[in-house]
């Protein structure tokens, strides 16, 4: 037994049997070292002839996760993916591969690319290269048709989605499924290479058959469901050549694949990526989480029910609490509903959801929550209430309980203050509906202990929520931010625009949803019910925003709940309200204004503009850490286009110079909503961005 190493890759011969480990954790990306690792050790057993079979395998908790993200963008280095596999593809001694953890990307590439491919159980097969703007570019659009068809390459390359290897073993995208750790996996493999037992071939000899039906529905698909996307049209254009040679076929992806690496769309979708994780690296991380064996949820309500889906779902036994049996069975019955719709879904077997539901407690006392662990209170909106229960809480929880409101707005030291433990209360909200939503902003009191915020973290993690730390004031980072943006969408239907434009210059930007729908979706109560709460704040200078909503509001009309709104829903059907229209053009007779054109161009730079202000000022005043916690809070939260990477990233595509004059050019007609904030100016004088911020951080 000799062994060779470089940085990453290590070979090992044993017997005949060529072990090449692949070690760069955390998931074994494909850095340039490791490339140049995996390319030394191949050419060096071909060289010396030291076995007959290479097996890779890789070591730590996953097989290869893919190229190294953080590479792109950079210039490349040698030798790049493609050549790299080639030079496997052709090696005239057999390479077999053996893949656990998730074998995704460039790493399945390495697969496809060997002559053999062993998975060990529970491994999952992917290609996510377009969640991140990308397609795959070292062969996956060119192997995966002739291994297992283009239809199985279109559904992998456009969905991302992670493969069981059970489905991929019928795909026959691997050849066997072993138990074992992989080493030991590896070592038999290749023994059954030279045994003849398992058997070698190079995928480029196949030949992919023609299937222009799937080609057809996915040009559908993509078009329909991904209008704004480059990625996925030029995958599929390079699957379509997957028919014909493969060096052609290669060479189209790899063209296909450096125009969209070029692509602002994949800057934010790597930015999206990377910034998911970041905003773990929170003050608080190396505080020690408490313990949360038990949940006590407060309020039945739409928000309640889901906080306490979401936790019976991670596992964690729940105790809700109702001021009546009524509301309480109401709320029960929500919760058996949202568990019922995840069995629907697939997420959830029926056995599961029996044992998940039995997890769930009920009761009309809050003394019912002396012994949980943490209560999360979610019941109305109002100051006075939330007081009153979490004085009540102060004397029945246990020491060392946590204590947090589900607030959306509210001031989290106000209320900490009514107990004798501040240090214990914390903000957890929830976005509705709070079991798929996957956004926590989780709001740091003044008093708020450390662990308590590792706990809110630990929290969202069990949950598989991205959780955001954010500081207290009135709406803390997203609804702080969407109040004031919001109103632009008011002022340009005022000044002329129609509801309906507005959402739909902002659905083609990217947004799922334009405000109006938005506002019709969630109900347009709540936000006349901020307005009033708000009304004695409203500077005097200020115009006003609420006219139109407000009236909408006054004649019962709530949105889709009520069956009118912006729009008038009538079953899956959805048109302009028409009397919104007369109330729109007596609004603006009352306010004497003329109404005027606004192209869609101008509705997008006002309305990103005024978020892109209110952003700068959350992170000014520290309510968010880092600009990048406030692309994530709007890309996970508030429905903002991926590809754009969030307010901020997208900031950066404007700039801070053109920015500032922007602001002062719309402040020549109001310039008490339009005020630059001090960040933007500093960074339009010293040329810093957002990005730059976020390194700083
Ligand atoms: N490159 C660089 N860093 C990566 C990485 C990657 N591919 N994947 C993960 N990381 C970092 C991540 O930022 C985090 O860092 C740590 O690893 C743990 O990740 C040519 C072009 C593998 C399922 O898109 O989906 O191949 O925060 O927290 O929840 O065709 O990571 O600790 O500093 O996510 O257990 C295609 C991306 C690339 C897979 C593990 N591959 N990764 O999840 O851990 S493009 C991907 C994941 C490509 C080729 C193309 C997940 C995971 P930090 P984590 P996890």
């Amino acid at each position: 037994m000799n062994t060779q190493n470089s940085v990453s890759v290590s070979t090992e011969i044993v017997g005949d049997v060529a072990l090449v480990a692949v070690d760069n954790p955390p998931v074994n990306a494909l850095s340039v070292h490791v490339r140049t690792g995996l390319q030394d050790a191949i050419a060096r057993i071909n060289a010396d002839q030291s076995a007959k079979v290479v097996v890779i395998y890789a070591r730590g908790r996953t097989f290869i996760a893919g190229a190294d993200i953080t590479e792109f963008g950079k210039p490349p280095m040698q030798p790049s993916l493609p050549d790299l596999l080639n030079e496997i593809e052709q090696s005239a001694i057999p390479l077999v591969c053996v893949l656990h953890g998730t074998a995704l990307g460039g790493g399945l590439e390495v697969a496809l690319a060997c002559h053999a491919r062993v998975a060990v159980a529970g491994a999952r097969i992917g290609l996510p290269e377009v969640l991140i703007g990308l397609l795959p570019g070292a062969g996956g659009t060119q192997r995966v048709p002739r291994l297992a068809g283009i239809a199985v390459a279109l559904d992998m390359c456009l969905s991302g989605r992670q493969v069981k290897v059970a489905e991929a073993l019928e795909m026959g995208l691997v050849d066997r499924i072993d138990a074992g750790d992989p080493r030991a996996v590896a070592l038999e493999a290749g023994q059954d290479v030279i045994a003849g037992k398992l058997a070698t071939r190079k995928t480029c000899d196949l030949d992919a058959e023609a299937d222009d039906a799937a080609l057809a529905a996915a040009r559908r698909m993509v078009a329909e469901k991904h209008p704004n996307l480059v990625s996925p049209q030029r995958c599929i254009e390079a699957i379509a050549l997957s028919t014909g040679p493969m060096a052609a076929g290669m060479q189209a992806e790899r063209a296909a694949f450096m125009d969209c690496l070029a692509t602002p769309q994949r800057a934010g979708l790597i930015h999206a990526f990377f910034g998911e994780r970041a905003v773990a690296n929170v003050p608080e991380k190396a505080a020690t989480p408490r313990e949360v064996a038990s949940i006590g949820v407060i309020g039945g309500g739409t928000m309640g029910s889901g906080i306490a889906t979401s936790a019976l779902l991670a596992g964690i036994p729940v105790t809700l609490v109702e001021v009546t049996d009524e509301a309480l069975q109401r709320g029960v019955a929500t919760i058996t509903g949202n568990l019922d719709g995840a069995v629907k879904r697939g997420k959830l077997s029926a056995e599961a959801r029996d044992a998940t539901l039995a997890m769930l407690g009920a009761a009309t006392t809050l003394e019912a929550l002396a012994g949980v662990d943490l209560v999360i209170e979610a019941v109305f909106e109002q100051m006075e209430v939330k007081k009153e229960i979490f004085g009540k809480l102060d004397a029945i929880c246990k020491p060392g309980a946590i204590l947090a409101s589900n607030t959306s707005y509210l001031d989290i030291d106000e209320i900490a203050a009514q107990t004798a433990r501040p240090e214990d209360v914390i903000g957890l909200h929830f976005f509705s509906p709070a079991h798929i939503m996957r956004l926590l902003e989780i709001v740091v009191g003044a008093k708020t202990a450390p662990e308590v915020t590792a706990t809110g973290f630990a929290l969202a993690k069990r949950m598989q929520k991205v959780g955001v730390r954010a500081g207290v004031c009135d709406g803390f980072i997203g609804n702080r931010i969407l109040a004031h943006y919001s109103k632009t969408a008011a002022y340009l239907v005022l000044d002329g625009a129609s509801p309906q434009q507005v959402d739909r210059a902002l659905e083609d930007f990217g947004f799922a949803m334009g405000p109006h729908k938005v506002g019709d979706l969630a109900g347009l109560d709540i936000g006349w019910m901020t307005r009033k709460r708000k009304a004695a704040e409203r500077p005097s200078n200020e115009r006003y925003a609420g006219d139109v909503s407000d009236r909408i509001c006054e004649n019962g009309w709530f949105g889709r709940k009520s069956g009118k709104g912006f729009y008038v829903y009538d079953g899956r059907d959805m048109r302009p309200n028409p009397e919104v229209e007369e109330i729109i053009a007596d609004e603006r007779r009352k306010a004497g204004i003329t109404p005027r054109e606004f192209s869609d161009g101008e509705i997008v730079d006002r309305y990103l503009t005024a978020m892109i202000v209110e952003a700068a000022r959350v992170v000014e005043d520290g309510i968010a850490l880092r600009p990048l916690d406030v692309d994530i809070v709007f890309l996970m939260g508030y429905g903002f286009p991926r590809f754009r990477g969030g307010p901020l990233h997208y900031a950066d595509t404007i700039g801070a110079a053109e920015l500032v004059r922007r602001i002062e050019d719309y402040a020549r007609q109001d310039p008490q909503y339009w005020q630059v904030p001090e960040l933007l100016r500093e960074m339009a004088q010293s040329g810093r961005s957002f990005a730059d911020i976020n390194k700083e951080a």
